[in-house]
C-alpha cells in the first residue's frame, strides 16, 4: 500500500476530479476563523476554548471533498473544525458553538471544539467527545451498520458508505485507538483511521506515544488494514493520499489506516506557549505551512493571483459576517439546561430507530397468567428472540454470545436461529463493545450489547458515560439508545470480579435508565420496553435470580412491556415499608413473614418510584431500605435522603438500611452470607424498626 501510495504521490499536478477552488475557499475560512479568535474572540473572553488548526487544515478539508457518500460519517476531535466546514456546516454555527451561545451543536452546553453535525443529505459528523481516543470505536460501530445495512439486510444504498475516524498522534496509544484497530480488522469493517501526526501530544513528543514516532511503519505488518503514509502539508501528496485511502475503503470495504504529517503551527491551544519547542522546531514547523504550498499548487495551474487574493478576502467576508451572527445570537436560557437527558417526546435528529418513523408494536402491561413457570434465562432470551423475529434493526454482540450462547446460557441456540451477522462474538474489549453499539445506534440500529460480568463493565466505562450524554450535549441532535444487559451480584459464591452490583454507578451518569427485575415477568416486560424506547438502557439481570425457583414465572406474552419508574408491590401491610430490588426482594419477602409490612420492588432505579415509596411510607410510618450494593453512597442512601427531605413528619422511626458492608464481594460461601443481607438479618432489623 505505501508503495501503491508513492506511486500516486509522483503525480503532482492538481487532480482535476478535485475542487480546488473550494479548498482554497475553505482553508482561507478555517485561517480567518481561527485568526479571528486568536486575535479577538479569545482576548476579549467571548471564547473560552481555542485550538488553533493551523497546519492541519489543508489536508482535513482535503478529506473533507472526499465525503461523499449518502451515509458517510466522520468523527472528529478539537482540531477539526476544518472537516466540519467542508461538511458545508454554517460557520456561524462553529463561532456560535465556540462562544456558548444558543443554537449551533450544543446550545452552550459542549465546548465549541467539540462538534456534531446529523445531515440527512450527505455526509454527517458523529458526535465528538472531549476524551482523547473516545471517537474511535464509536466510528467502528457506524462502519459496522453500514456493513449490516449493505451486507445483511441487502440495502443498495450503503454499500459505497463509509466510517471516518480523525485523531493525533498522541490518540494512537489509547484504548479506543486499539480497541477500533482490533474490531475494523477482524471483522473488516469499511473505515478509515485517519492519522495527524503534528509530532506532539500537547507537548508529548510522539515517539512516546508510539515506538519511532510512527504509528503507520508500526502497523504495516497489521493484518488486514491498509497503509497509506505520507506529508499532508503537500498539496499533491495530501490529496492523493486521501483520494486513494478514502477510495480503497469504498472499494475494498475494508479498513485503511492513513497517517499524514502535518505541522502544527500554534500552540496545543490558545494558552499553550509551547516553550517546550525550539525554535528550531518551530522555523521548521512553519517553514511546512500548506497555505503558501497551496498558493504555490494553484496559482497560476488552477486560478490566477487575482483570484487567490478574491478568494482570500472572500472566506475573510464570511468569517466576519459568521462572527456578527454568532453575537447576535442569544445565550440559551438556563431553565432549558435540565431537557434532553431523556427522550421527552421531542425527536432527536439522528440516531437509534425512532427519527425513521419507528412504531412500537402495541402492547400491554397485563400479563397473560397462563403457561409453565420459566426461569429468568428462557424469559430473557425468548423475549430477545421475539424482538429479533419482528425487527431486524436488533443486533446482538458480545464476549462468548455465539455458538456458546453466553457464559450465562441466555443467548443459546439465538446465532443459529438469526445468523452470526446479527449475533456474534466481538473481541475481548469491553471500549470495543459499547463503544461500537454507539456508533450502531447512531447509524439507526437497536444494538444489544452484553457485558459478561458487571464488573467488567469498567474498561467501557467512557464510552457508558458518554453514550449517556449524547443526546443532552448536543440538544437533541443526537441520540444513541443501546441495550447494555449485563449479569452480576451475588451467586453460589461471591468474588470481587464477578460478583458486584454497583447500579447506582449507571444512575449517577446522566442519560442512562436502569432496570433492576427481580423474576422472570419483570424481565421480560421491562426488557421489551427497553428494546422498543428511544433511550441508553442498562438491563441488569442478577446472577443468583437467572435460575432461581422464586424468580420463574410464567411468560407474559409477546406484547407484555412494562413502564420505568413503576414499582411492583408485591405485599401489602400496614406497620413498615420496605423498598428493594433484585435479588434481595425475595429474600425481604421470606423475612417479611409474620409481620405487617409493605414491600416494594422498584423493578428500576432510574427513573424510581418515589412516589410508590412516599405514598407507602405516609401509611406505615416506618421504612426499611434493603440492598446487596455496598452501603457508603449506594442508591438506599438516594432513597433515604428522598424521604428525610419528603416525608419527615410522616415518620415514626429513622429510615434504616440494610446493605453489604462497604467491602468487595468475599469468595467463601460462609464468609459471603455473613456479608450479604439475609433472610434472618431482615427479619431481625424489621423487628428493630418496629420496636423503635
Ligand atoms: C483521555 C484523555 N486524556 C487526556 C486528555 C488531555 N489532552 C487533551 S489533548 C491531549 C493531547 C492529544 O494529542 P494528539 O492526539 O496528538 O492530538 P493533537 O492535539 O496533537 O492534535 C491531551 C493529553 C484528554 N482530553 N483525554
Amino acid at each position: 500500500m505505501a508503495q501503491l501510495a508513492l506511486k500516486n504521490h509522483e503525480r503532482n499536478s492538481p487532480d482535476h476530479r478535485i475542487d480546488w477552488r473550494r479548498v482554497a475557499y475553505l482553508v482561507h475560512l478555517s485561517r480567518a476563523l481561527d485568526e479571528m479568535e486568536e486575535k479577538r474572540l479569545v482576548p476579549e473572553k467571548k471564547v473560552l476554548y481555542q485550538f488553533s488548526a493551523r497546519g492541519h487544515d489543508m489536508a482535513q478539508i482535503l478529506l473533507g471533498t472526499q465525503l461523499t457518500g449518502l451515509h458517510d460519517a466522520a468523527c472528529g476531535y478539537y482540531r477539526s473544525r476544518p472537516l466540519l466546514l467542508s461538511l458545508d456546516v454554517d460557520p456561524a454555527d462553529a463561532l456560535g458553538s465556540a462562544m456558548g451561545r444558543a443554537g449551533g451543536y450544543s446550545d452552550g452546553r459542549d465546548i465549541g471544539v467539540v462538534f456534531n453535525y446529523p445531515n440527512r443529505s450527505g455526509a454527517s459528523a458523529l458526535p465528538m467527545c472531549g476524551g482523547v481516543g473516545a471517537q474511535y470505536t464509536p466510528t467502528a460501530g457506524w462502519a459496522q451498520a453500514m456493513k449490516y445495512y449493505a451486507t445483511t439486510l441487502g440495502r443498495e444504498e450503503y454499500t459505497r458508505d463509509i466510517a471516518v475516524v480523525l485523531g493525533g498522534d498522541g490518540s494512537v496509544a489509547s484504548n479506543g485507538f486499539w480497541a477500533a484497530v482490533t474490531a475494523a480488522t477482524t471483522q473488516a469493517l469499511p473505515m478509515l483511521f485517519y492519522i495527524e501526526d503534528n509530532g506532539f501530544g500537547i507537548s508529548v513528543p510522539s515517539t512516546a506515544q508510539t515506538p519511532g514516532g510512527n504509528i503507520a511503519a508500526n502497523l504495516a505488518s497489521w493484518r488486514n488494514l491498509a497503509i497509506f503514509d505520507g506529508d499532508g502539508s503537500s498539496p499533491a501528496e495530501a490529496a492523493n493520499l486521501v483520494h486513494d485511502a478514502v477510495s480503497f475503503v469504498r472499494r475494498e470495504r475494508k479498513p485503511a489506516l492513513l497517517r499524514l504529517t502535518v505541522p502544527r503551527l500554534e500552540g496545543h491551544s490558545f494558552q499553550d506557549t509551547q516553550t517546550y519547542k525550539s525554535e528550531e522546531t518551530v522555523r521548521r514547523e512553519w517553514a511546512r505551512d500548506p497555505l503558501p504550498r497551496l498558493k504555490d499548487f494553484l496559482v497560476p495551474a488552477v486560478m490566477t493571483m487575482e483570484e487567490w487574493d478574491a478568494c482570500e478576502s472572500e472566506a475573510r467576508e464570511a468569517a466576519e459576517s459568521a462572527c456578527a451572527r454568532a453575537e447576535g445570537r442569544p445565550v440559551a436560557d438556563p431553565s432549558t439546561v435540565t431537557r434532553h437527558v431523556f427522550f421527552d417526546g421531542d425527536m432527536q435528529a439522528m440516531g437509534g430507530q425512532h427519527p425513521s418513523g419507528y412504531v412500537p408494536p402495541a402492547a400491554t402491561d397485563e400479563p397473560e397468567m397462563s403457561g409453565p413457570r420459566i426461569n429468568m434465562v428462557t424469559a430473557i432470551r425468548r423475549t430477545l428472540e421475539h424482538e429479533m423475529a419482528i425487527n431486524e434493526r436488533v443486533v446482538m454482540f458480545g464476549e462468548d454470545i455465539g455458538p456458546k450462547g453466553g457464559v450465562h446460557a441466555v443467548t443459546l441456540g439465538l446465532q443459529e436461529k438469526f445468523g452470526n451477522e446479527r449475533i456474534f462474538d466481538t473481541s475481548l474489549s469491553e471500549e470495543g463493545i459499547i463503544g461500537r453499539a454507539v456508533g450502531m445506534a447512531l447509524a439507526g440500529l437497536v444494538p444489544v450489547p452484553e457485558i459478561q460480568f458487571r464488573k467488567y463493565a469498567e474498561p467501557a466505562t467512557e464510552q457508558l458515560n458518554d453514550c449517556g450524554t449524547i443526546r443532552w450535549r448536543t440538544n437533541n441532535r443526537f441520540a444513541a439508545p443501546i441495550v447494555v444487559r449485563m449479569p452480576g451480584g451475588f451467586f453460589k459464591c461471591g468474588d470481587p470480579w464477578h460478583s458486584q452490583t454497583n447500579e447506582v454507578a449507571f444512575v449517577h451518569q446522566p442519560g442512562w435508565k436502569v432496570a433492576v427485575p427481580s423474576n422472570a415477568e419483570d424481565a421480560v416486560g421491562l426488557l421489551r420496553t427497553s428494546l422498543r424506547g428511544n433511550d441508553p438502557v442498562i438491563f441488569f439481570e442478577h446472577r443468583a435470580m437467572l435460575d432461581h425457583a422464586w424468580a420463574r414465572r410464567p411468560y407474559p406474552g409477546d406484547d407484555f412491556a412494562l413502564p420505568f419508574g413503576k414499582a411492583r408491590l408485591t405485599r401489602t401491610g400496614s406497620d413498615i415499608t420496605i423498598v428493594t430490588w433484585g435479588a434481595m426482594v425475595h429474600r425481604c419477602e421470606e423475612a417479611a413473614e409474620g409481620f405487617s409490612a409493605d414491600i416494594i420492588d422498584l423493578r428500576t432505579l432510574m427513573p424510581w418510584d418515589r412516589e410508590a415509596v412516599l405514598a407507602s411510607v405516609a401509611k406505615t410510618h416506618r421504612c426499611l431500605i434493603v440492598h446487596e450494593d455496598l452501603e457508603a453512597a449506594g442508591f438506599g442512601a438516594e432513597i433515604s435522603a428522598v424521604i428525610a427531605d419528603k416525608a419527615f413528619t410522616d415518620l415514626d422511626a429513622p429510615v434504616s438500611r440494610l446493605t453489604m458492608p462497604d467491602i468487595p464481594s468475599p469468595h467463601n460461601p460462609i464468609l459471603l452470607d455473613w456479608a450479604v443481607p439475609s433472610t434472618e438479618r431482615i427479619a431481625k432489623r424489621i423487628a428493630e424498626i418496629l420496636e423503635f
